[in-house]
């Protein structure tokens, strides 16, 4: 980085500051390559604060400080759009985009193929964005494609919007149009944090991101996950601008702007028809909603000759994933009892398809969801369903409630066991006070005991399981041992063979890992990796089942709700009893030598497992790096160390080469548990 000379006598390493602040800002959100660490970033970031409260006269609004304006405004001001900021026209099958390449070669009179460039929708709130000499002076919302709406002050707090653009040669006069959107990740956090305060929730990742962007006090947005990816130019004045949409793609990345890493160009039609199944098999697995996929012309040239109809370029068409929200009926509430006991109420619906499946069931999760929907049976919901989540009913539409809506009415006693329902003060859930009396506790607990992360027996699946609970043969875990080949054999589509497996699985199972032992135990909020920290910290279950709360706490993620749910496990005679009938019944695990974490040979090293593994589970891969002591991530950044990567290893691998990082394949990875003496 070049040293500037001083300016008006104020330090000099005020703008170089500033210097390094822009570089480090153009790195992490346009390169997503980030050269400094948080904190690295973050002592930098105080340092000119410091300076500039030292010396204010030398503040500049393009400053890294200056993000977030002090006064709230009174309303928005309109902005006229130099050139209307366009709408685009859909297609919803393969055949509609066939029609679109077909219009433009009939159009452009030729029957060569297209070239598309290709890209994500993000579904966010269309923005533009104008700079004058690199400076960004205004920005505002789309509006109704002519008038928007001035929101300078909010779009200044967004990290990846460059208040001073990068690099050089940009035009003078440029105006920059993208989508801001809030990744999933921030929005489900931004819900947890609502939820937590009894706050209304936001009903997806778009209403938060708009609703961020219309506060009249910029600090609430300035406090909101939001980023922004620019997709093309509008208003472009003093400058050229190269010849083919993607290589405009490619100067605005260049010059600070962050642009979508899901872009593509293709050759021809078929091609992009490819992309957009490609890109529709991952929509799930990506960190931000999206609702389809662009296509453009590259050629600028060709652009400009296929020219708008209406509001809509002849030129581009967005090609529409299936919706992941609709619309449908509350029919009625049902209450399950879960394995704790918890009584949660189950929505069922008129059958609905939303993102890709039918739907006719929704979780409600508790009393509290159901008040702050307002919700009534017979009510017309939205129902949202984004990828594995569980679908969910985001919003009420009170305009249509029928006249003889009913109350959603919590039942006071379990429908299960008939044992009375309790609501502790401060908690949201109802509880079953029946304990392993309850059925339906019961079943849960046999279910969670035997399933794949805990014990694994294959073949007890939750149809059997509620069999045997139900005709008594099964009463507390350790009977699981003591089933006879009849008793098996004699249940629903079950024959001697398959009980013979069911036995011999059992048998087998029997030797077990403390980590997933203690997590087979179904306790409270100790999930699989709590227990593995839980085994690794004291090495034997007779250590954790004596330990205080206290000592508990000083285990790995754990906290005082988790440590008061072990200790009130082990404190309680009957669950005593039920470990010691699974051990008589010959279920057995091997201690650990437990070594303090700095001792542990990988201790400090962050791994990031993608593709398929086929000689380990993936899960038992993640428990051998972590008993030694490394850490496993889900995401490839420039923190990772190692990637293991498998077969089909996808878009975590080309990052990993992408930043130079260490790659290993699974005989690799299986060679190094060995060596540190894993057996595997
Ligand atoms: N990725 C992307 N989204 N999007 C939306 N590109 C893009 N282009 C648009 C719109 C409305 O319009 C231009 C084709 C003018």
């Amino acid at each position: 980085m070049s040293t500037l000379p001083p300016v008006n006598n104020f330090p000099p390493e005020i703008e170089q500051l500033r210097e390094q602040i822009r570089h480090h800002n153009y790195r992490y959100y346009a390169l997503d390559d980030p050269q400094v660490t948080d904190a690295d970033y973050d002592r930098l970031m105080q340092r000119l604060h410091q300076l500039e409260a030292q010396y204010p006269a030398s503040v500049t609004p393009d400053s890294p400080t200056q993000r977030v304006g002090a006064t709230p405004l009174s309303a928005f001001k309109t902005v006229v759009h130099e050139l209307p900021m366009l709408s685009l026209d859909n297609a919803f099958s393969d055949e509609d985009l066939l029609a679109f390449n077909q219009r433009i070669q009939d159009r452009l009179k030729t029957k060569d193929k297209i070239e598309y460039a290709c890209e994500v929708k993000l579904d966010g709130i269309a923005v533009s964005l104008l700079y004058r000499d690199g400076l960004l002076v205004r920005g505002a919302t789309r509006g109704d494609g002519t008038n928007g709406e001035d929101i300078t002050q909010n779009v200044r707090t967004i990290k990846s919007i460059p208040l001073r653009m990068a690099g050089s040669g940009y035009p003078a006069v440029l105006e920059v149009r993208g989508e801001i959107y809030m990744p999933k990740a921030g929005f489900n956090a931004l819900n947890e944090k609502a939820r937590a305060a009894g706050e209304k929730l936001f009903v997806n990742p778009r209403n938060a991101a708009a609703g961020s962007l219309r506060q009249l006090d910029s600090r609430i947005t300035a406090s909101r996950p939001l980023e922004m990816c620019a997709y093309t130019v509008g208003w472009v004045d003093g400058g050229e601008l190269p010849a083919t949409h993607s290589d405009v793609l490619k100067a605005l990345r260049g010059w600070g702007f962050l642009t979508n890493r899901e872009t593509d160009t293709a050759p021809d039609i078929q091609a992009a028809i490819a992309f957009y199944h490609r890109i529709g098999e991952r929509r799930d697995a990506l960190a931000y909603d999206i609702d389809g996929i662009v296509f453009k012309v590259n050629s600028r040239l060709l652009q400009d000759k296929l020219g708008f109809i209406s509001r809509a370029p002849r030129w581009a068409i967005a090609y529409k994933f299936a919706a992941q929200e609709e619309s449908t009926v509350l029919l009625d509430v049902e209450f399950q009892v879960g394995r704790t006991g918890a009584v949660t109420p189950v929505a069922r619906l008129q059958p609905v398809f939303v993102g890709g499946v039918t739907v006719s069931n929704a979780t409600l999760h508790n009393r509290d969801e159901i008040n702050r929907l307002g919700l009534k049976i017979g009510d017309t919901v939205i129902i949202r369903r984004a990828g594995d989540v569980i679908p969910q009913i985001v919003q009420v539409v009170e305009t249509r409630r029928p006249a003889d809506a009913r109350d959603i009415l919590f039942p006071a006693h379990c429908p299960i066991c008939n044992s009375p329902v309790e609501t502790i003060a401060d908690e949201a859930v109802a509880r079953c006070s029946g304990g392993l009396v309850c059925a339906a506790q019961r079943k849960e607990a046999i279910k969670h005991f035997a399933s794949r992360k805990a014990m694994n027996v294959e073949g007890l699946g939750d149809k059997l399981v509620e069999q045997l609970v139900d005709l008594g043969l099964v009463k507390k875990l350790a009977d699981l041992y003591a089933l006879t080949r009849e008793q098996l054999a004699a249940m629903e589509r079950m024959g001697e063979k398959s009980a013979d497996n069911i036995l011999a699985a059992l048998q087998n199972t029997k030797k077990t890992t403390l980590a997933k032992f203690i997590y087979a135990l179904g306790i409270r909020e100790v999930g699989e990796s709590t227990a593995r920290n839980f085994a690794n910290y004291f090495g034997s279950f007779e250590a954790l089942a004596g330990a205080d709360q206290e000592t508990l706490q000083r285990v790995p993620d754990v906290g005082p709700v988790v440590a008061h749910f072990v200790a009130e496990f082990f404190a309680q005679e009957s669950n005593r009893l039920a470990v010691a009938a699974l051990r008589d019944a010959g279920v057995h695990w091997d201690n650990i030598d437990v070594a303090s974490p700095e001792e542990l040979p990988l201790n400090g090293l962050t791994y990031v497992l993608t593709g398929t593994l086929e000689t380990l589970s993936r899960d038992d891969a993640k428990a051998h790096l972590l008993a030694l002591g490394a850490k496993v991530a889900g995401s490839v950044s420039a923190k990772t160390d190692y990637v293991v990567a498998g077969p089909g290893a996808g878009s975590k691998l080309a990052k990993a080469e992408e930043l130079g990082l260490k790659v290993m394949d699974e005989a690799g990875l299986i060679e190094l548990l060995r060596e540190h003496g894993r057996q595997v």
